[in-house]
């Protein structure tokens, strides 16, 4: 037999995934907000990560910076406000091969749908999550969010907010993802990276970015910023352990501005593979039976 013979037939390439077959309708935010570079950020990393493109999903909640699917040809969509997280869950449950992305805003994530957050980051559910931090609620007209940091005027606090604000990456930490990361919404090169990394985590991986709303809150992040006078201070991922969550709780205490970059990255049994795993037990006792025979059992026993 010739070499020609035992070569493998020709596969036709993978099509390259471009900016232009992600882009959908152009986006409506206000000339100037933070969420566009956020956005450029994510067709960015989706054309370098490559993912085919009928496995990527765009999820998002309520609110300006939930408007991600609208602008992403991808599948995906709005759930109610602060219960995408847990919508998404599922998405990602039922199709493990699916790249699930969600995106959505301090209100969404932190407020409204804090606890939402709290259980899937638990959980360990196989996601990517992006809260764009604009630190108030940009959709509704400027009330206080939950990151509003004290002395913040809003149409909810007139005389300024008296309410100490959460931090979010102590949060996060806190919370049980498994990766874990903070960006800047002026950082494009520093986003693509997080949301890279995150996707390619294997676990809930989430990336907060904070992004100006010029509307409501223009120059909320000026002292991150270095064009503005800011700094922007990475993290030496060659001194911090990523592994030890109370090294990350202690980057996540510094005064603010504080620091960009992974603060939590560790490994922990996804809960799709866990799930995945007691379905096969499960089936391999039952011997392979039908779902309607097993449901038909089952009814049968509650006679
Ligand atoms: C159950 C429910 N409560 C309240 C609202 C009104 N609402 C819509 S968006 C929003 C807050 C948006 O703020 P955030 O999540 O920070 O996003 P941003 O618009 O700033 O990007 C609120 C309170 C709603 N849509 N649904
Ligand atoms: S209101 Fe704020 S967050 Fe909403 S689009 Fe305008 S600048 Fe962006």
């Amino acid at each position: 037999m010739s070499d020609t013979a035992l070569a493998p037939a020709p596969t036709p390439e993978e099509p390259k995934l471009t900016k232009k077959a992600l882009t959908a309708d152009h986006p409506t935010w206000c000339p100037g907000c933070g969420d566009f570079a956020v956005l450029a950020s994510y067709y960015r990393a989706l054309e370098q990560l490559n993912y085919p493109h009928e496995s990527i999903v765009t999820m998002a909640g309520i609110g300006c910076s939930s408007r991600f699917p609208y602008f992403v040809n991808s599948h995906g969509g709005h759930f109610i406000h602060g219960r995408s997280v847990p919508f998404s869950a599922g998405v990602s449950l039922s199709r493990d091969d699916l790249k699930v992305f969600v995106f959505g805003g301090d209100g969404d994530g932190f407020s409204i749908g804090g606890n939402h957050l709290d259980h899937v980051a638990r959980k360990n559910v196989n996601l990517t999550y992006v809260i764009m931090d604009n630190q108030v609620y940009g959709l509704t007209k400027k009330q206080t969010s939950p990151t509003s940091p004290q002395g913040f005027k809003s149409k909810t606090d007139p005389w300024g907010a008296i309410d100490q604000p959460i931090n979010p990456m102590r949060k996060l930490v806190n919370s049980g993802a498994t990766f874990v990361a903070r960006s800047h919404a002026t950082q494009v090169k520093h986003m693509v990276e997080m949301i890279k990394r995150a996707a390619e985590h294997p676990g809930f991986a989430v990336v907060e970015i904070l992004s100006e709303c010029i509307e409501f809150f223009p120059g909320a992040f000026d002292d991150s910023v270095p064009r503005k006078g800011g700094d922007f201070v990475t993290i030496d991922e060659a001194e911090h352990d990523k592994t030890d969550i109370t090294a990350a709780m202690k980057l996540a205490s510094e005064p603010w501005p504080g620091r960009f970059g992974v603060y939590l990255e560790i490994q922990r049994p996804t809960k799709n593979a866990l799930e995945a795993g007691l379905i096969t037990k499960a089936r391999e006792k039952t011997k392979q039976a039908a779902d309607k025979d097993l449901l038909k059992a089952t009814f049968a026993k509650m006679r």
